[in-house]
């Protein structure tokens, strides 16, 4: 199998973050820049975004959620996403933690248009609010006392350091103080650090 990913993308590093967490060795990962449009990239996913993974038998799997149950159920045993005993709770965390990561890639993207005068300070201001009004909301929510490492975990700290990475003017420290010290240590996680974008 082959996954189409970049080093800079936080969706895509959540999933290689969980290839490597399951020990899975038969996924060989591709660097791509979604935006040079690849002919392999268009084939496998027509919407040309990166996480997608192409499976053995030539169809492929996206976007990064299913790529991520996917894996899960097949080399995981449902560790991450239990089919048994459904959480709704956990289930909208996780919704929560991918809306966030959408309003920061979003944000990334409006900060994008600034050389062509197009930015929008609404829409800046609005992805912002809604990535602090999350953050807030997580910081009371018990996702950071799980006793073992959950898919809401890997995914908050991917979020979270893609903060750091594209948007370092974002003080979410200084409405999450709880978590940003639980972040100081979750970030040591061999996967975490394996994956962090340079
Ligand atoms: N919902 C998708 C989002 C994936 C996504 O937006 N990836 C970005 C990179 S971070 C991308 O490929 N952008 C290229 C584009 O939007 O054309 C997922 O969860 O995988």
């Amino acid at each position: 199998m082959k996954l189409f990913y970049s080093d800079a993308s936080p969706y895509a590093r959540c999933v290689r973050a969980v290839i490597r967490y399951l020990s899975i060795t038969t996924i060989i990962e591709i660097q791509t820049n979604p935006l040079e449009n690849s002919e392999l990239l268009l084939d496998a996913n027509p919407l040309a975004k990166i996480p997608c993974l192409l499976l053995n038998d030539g169809s492929s799997l996206f976007d990064s959620e299913v790529i991520l149950r996917f894996v899960d159920h097949e080399f995981g045993g449902n560790r991450f996403f239990d089919k048994t005993d459904i959480s709704w709770k956990k289930e909208t965390q996780f919704s929560l933690i991918k809306g966030m990561l959408d309003s920061a890639v979003a944000l990334r993207q409006e900060q994008m248009r600034e050389q062509e005068g197009n930015r929008s300070p609404f829409w800046c201001a609005r992805f912002e609010q809604a990535i602090l009004r999350g953050l807030s909301s997580v910081e009371h929510s018990g996702i950071t006392t799980e006793s073992s490492v959950t898919i809401q975990q890997i995914m908050l700290a991917c979020l979270l350091e893609y903060l750091d990475f594209r948007h370092a003017d974002m003080e979410w420290r200084k409405v999450t103080p709880a978590i940003s010290i639980w972040l100081d240590d979750f970030e040591d996680l061999p996967v975490l650090k394996s994956t962090r974008p340079s």
